[in-house]
Formats: C-alpha cells, sequence, structure tokens
C-alpha cells in the first residue's frame, strides 16, 4: 500500500505536467475530434522521415541507358568498387532518413540472387557471382541508423512471362524474398510505369497489359502488409502515399495530404491528374512523395557529371516538397564505381550546410505566444506547444473557434526569412488557410498569407526581414485548427 501511494505522488505531478490531468481543479476538454480521412500510425512514421533518398543503379549504369530493354547480359553489372558505406554516408550525411534501392528495374536484372531467375547479380563478375547489392546496402543502412525500402519494378522487360497471369506468381516470389530476407523495409515502392516493348525472353514484342486488373495490387499489398506491417506502400494513389504527378521534385501549392480514392482513375499507374494538389476533404490520407534525381537522368551517366543540381537547385526543391508538407525522395545514381560521384558529393554537402545553418536555432524559442483562444485547459491545449519540439502536443481551440489569431512576442527585434508551421496530423488536416504578419510601428502588416499545413508548412520570403512581433491569423479552417509547432529561421 505505502509503496503504491509513494509511486502516485510522482505519477500525479507528471499527470499535471503534461496536462492530462489538473491539480486545482480544472479538467482538460477532450481533444478535438478528428476531422476528415487521418493518417495511421505508420504514415505518421513516413511523415517523421520528412527527407530521404533513392538508389537507381543495374545494369543502366554500365549501358548509359535510362531504360534497359532486358536483353542485356548480366557480366555488363561490373561496379569496380561498390562501397555500400560510402553510399549510404553519403545520405546519412546529407541527413536523408532512408534509401530505397532498385532491386530490380524495367529490365528485371535482380541486384540480389533470387531464386525464380538467372537474370541477376548470381551470373555477373562482381563478387564472383556471390554479391547481393540489396544485402550490402541494407546492412549498410542499419550500420548508419538509416531506414531500408525497396523498389521492384512491375514492369519486367526480361521474362518470359511477362502480360501473362504466370508473371504474377514469379513477381510475388521475388516480393516475398525481399520481405523476409533484408530486415525492416519502410516502404515498397511501386512504379506505375509498365507494359510496352521489349525482349520477354527472346520474344522481342510488344506487351500490352490492363494497370487496372492486371497486377492484381489488392493481393500483392496483403503480401506486404502480412509480412512487413511498417513498410509503406507507394503508388501513384496510395494506398500509403503518392507520387506527386511529376518528377521535378516541387509539390502543388496548396498540396493535400488526402485524394478521392472513389476516382475510378486512381490506381497505380493511372492519372496523374490532381495528384500535385491532392483531393479535400477526400477519401484517404494519401500524402505525396516529391521524387526527383540529383541529376537529369534517375541512372548514372557519365555526360551528366557536370549537370548535378546545385546546392540552390536543391534548397528550392526542399523548399518545395518538405515545405508543402511532402517527403522529399532524392535520386543519388551509383557511378560505374559503385560509389556516388564527388560532384553529388560537393553539392550535398553545400546543400546540407545551408539547411543546417538555416534550422540550428528557433529564433522564436523565446517568444512569449498569446493564443486569442485556447481550449480548456491551456496546461494541455496552450500555444507553449508550438515551441516544445514536439510534434504530438498542439495549441488549439474550442471547437467553434476556426480562425483564431497567435501573437508572437520575440525578446528583441529578430531577422528571419522563414517561418515553419506544422499541424498536429492525427486530427487531420484542419487548416486551409493563413496570413502572416508583422509588428510595424504599433501596427500589423501582412508578410505572407499561405494554404494548406499538413506535416509542414515553409514560408520561405524572398528577403529577411526584421521584426519584434509576429502575428498568425488562421483564416480558414474545416476544424478547431490544432497545430504543432512554430518556428522561425534564417537563411546563411
Ligand atoms: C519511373 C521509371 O520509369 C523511371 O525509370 C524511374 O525509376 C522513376 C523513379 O520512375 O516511372
Amino acid at each position: 500500500m505505502f509503496r503504491r501511494c509513494f509511486g502516485l505522488i510522482p505519477a500525479l505531478a507528471w499527470l499535471a505536467a503534461t496536462g492530462c490531468i489538473s491539480l486545482n481543479g480544472a479538467v482538460p476538454a477532450p481533444p478535438p475530434a478528428p476531422w476528415g480521412p487521418v493518417p495511421s500510425e505508420r504514415q505518421l512514421r513516413w511523415h517523421a522521415m520528412e527527407f530521404y533518398g533513392f538508389l537507381h543503379f543495374t545494369v543502366n549504369t554500365f549501358t548509359d541507358k535510362e531504360w534497359g530493354y532486358g536483353d542485356e547480359n548480366p557480366a555488363v553489372f561490373n561496379p569496380t568498387d561498390f562501397d555500400a558505406d560510402q553510399i549510404v554516408r553519403t545520405a546519412r550525411q546529407a541527413g536523408m532518413a532512408g534509401l530505397i534501392l532498385t532491386a530490380k528495374h524495367h529490365d528485371g536484372f535482380c541486384l540480389w540472387p533470387s531464386r525464380y531467375t538467372e537474370h541477376s547479380v548470381k551470373n555477373s563478375p562482381w563478387r564472383g557471382g556471390r554479391g547481393d547489392v540489396v544485402r550490402e546496402i541494407s546492412d549498410a543502412c542499419r550500420r548508419h541508423g538509416l531506414r531500408f525500402g525497396v523498389y521492384l519494378s512491375p514492369w519486367d522487360r526480361n521474362h518470359k512471362d511477362y502480360g501473362r497471369p504466370e508473371y504474377l506468381t514469379y513477381y510475388r516470389n521475388q516480393l516475398r524474398e525481399l520481405l523476409t530476407g533484408y530486415g525492416e523495409l519502410f516502404t515498397v515502392w511501386f512504379d506505375g510505369a509498365n507494359g510496352g516493348d521489349g525482349w520477354y525472353g527472346g520474344a522481342r514484342e510488344h506487351r500490352r497489359i490492363d494497370n487496372r486488373t492486371y497486377y492484381d495490387w489488392p493481393n500483392t499489398w496483403r503480401i506486404v502488409r502480412e509480412l512487413q506491417p511498417w513498410a509503406c506502400l507507394f503508388s501513384d494513389a496510395g494506398p500509403d502515399f503518392r507520387w506527386i504527378g511529376n518528377e521535378r521534385g516541387y509539390a502543388g501549392d496548396p498540396c493535400w495530404a488526402t485524394l478521392d480514392l472513389t476516382r475510378p482513375d486512381r490506381y497505380p499507374g493511372g492519372s496523374s491528374a490532381g495528384l500535385e494538389n491532392g483531393e479535400r476533404p477526400g477519401t484517404a490520407w494519401v500524402p505525396a512523395e516529391c521524387d526527383v534525381s540529383i541529376r537529369p537522368g534517375w541512372f548514372y551517366h557519365p555526360a551528366e557529371d557536370t549537370q548535378v543540381k546545385t546546392p540552390a537547385q536543391l534548397l528550392d526543391i526542399y523548399y518545395a516538397s518538405v515545405g508543402r508538407g511532402c517527403c522529399l525522395n532524392l535520386n543519388l545514381p551509383p557511378d560505374r564505381r559503385g560509389r556516388i560521384h564527388e560532384n553529388d558529393l560537393a553539392s550535398l554537402r553545400e546543400f546540407r550546410r545551408l539547411l543546417d545553418a538555416t534550422f540550428a536555432t528557433n529564433l522564436a524559442a523565446d517568444a512569449v505566444l498569446e493564443a486569442r483562444a485556447v481550449r480548456p485547459t491551456p496546461a494541455r491545449y496552450g500555444p507553449q506547444h508550438l515551441l516544445d519540439g514536439d510534434r504530438a502536443t498542439y495549441w488549439a481551440t474550442p471547437d467553434e473557434v476556426l480562425t483564431p489569431e497567435l501573437i508572437v512576442r520575440l525578446p528583441r527585434a529578430t531577422t528571419f526569412n522563414v517561418v515553419d508551421l506544422r499541424e498536429h496530423l492525427p486530427l487531420g488536416q484542419r487548416i486551409e488557410a493563413f496570413a502572416l504578419d508583422r509588428g510595424q510601428k504599433g501596427a500589423w502588416v501582412e508578410f505572407a498569407r499561405g494554404t494548406s499545413i499538413g506535416n509542414r508548412r515553409l514560408v520561405r520570403l524572398p528577403q529577411k526581414l526584421t521584426t519584434e512581433r509576429v502575428r498568425l491569423r488562421i483564416t480558414r479552417a474545416a476544424a478547431s485548427p490544432a497545430l504543432a509547432e512554430f518556428g522561425l529561421y534564417a537563411e546563411p
């Protein structure tokens, strides 16, 4: 009994501190009811990654192509100095939270020694036919603290049965090998490019498939759910995250995390119309990934060594993807040595330096926040949660207050050009529009407006401004806002 009481007091103090109970008698209001579609726990983990990478690597790297025909001799795959640690370290130093490897691209060549085909690394001279790129990259990801995912092209220009039902068995067998042999996967990336001409076991013909029916996706997805419950399924239409509809790395503005999956053209390889902006209210939470290559092509081509995106271009992409609530999937193509090329490295390093210099300190960290409305009780729902760096806590208003204001009183005149906002995603994407003002000679002057927030909205101003007061006005919301974070930053 004594021991129980002894533990009760710190427990009560902790609950009071977190706002779950109030020791002075006020009972916190229940949290706002979720509005519209909401993310799963699996999707929330994906959202938290924000920035990860693609590795496009296969026979194309050696044949100088983007799409292999499927008749490539496995002997052409022969990296001279493959170094998974160099590749993964580069990604980690760039700030990536994970890597997705093209285990099999459209040419059908497997980067792992699949039991179901001879068209793989086991027939290449690399590592004497005993190599496994999927193993080496996934192990290196674990060593460096990155999550790992796979791209397994549904279209296979090598396989003789492509286009027939038998191919589906082959595809699922390969998928099972990847799902069971390489530890936890954070995603399986199902590409939408499909059908057309290919080698197809020597037939060398054109094969057309019906994207809606041929792959029987629901049953393939079920295999992933069963074997890798934390893996998010990617395709043009989700179900866990969607394509942004372009390969430039730019999200639309607004960019909603929801889609209307009742549309007949929403299936893998279906229409890209509407993907850049998403759909509101939508029927499902299907946030977008912006995929883009650091070079013009997805695979390494020596002629593109001088066309690596500059740090400034990468920053623009970051603000237009992560800064619009998406995840950024930046492709780094290993070269013929099996390493990330020095030019790509140099660009990534400077990009990272600029991001770190920008986001090292929240310039609003010591501000006094004044909210025009707070849901009872303030300990639980007050604006102080906007500065705690914790997306699980948030500022919320009573249900009927849809357009509240927040005043940020800075301890001194502060210069910034980036405003960082996050919604509390488990309650849905509630905010539809906002405006930002600065205090100037006793008045408020608007300096920015925006629409969707979702996982993150980075408002990047063309010029720095200096002020002691900032005001955030939520100008339109579908339900009372639940805002998790607020930050002010200055680009160097
Ligand atoms: C596309 C593919 O056809 C490209 O080769 C690349 O893999 C890109 C990420 O997706 O659909």
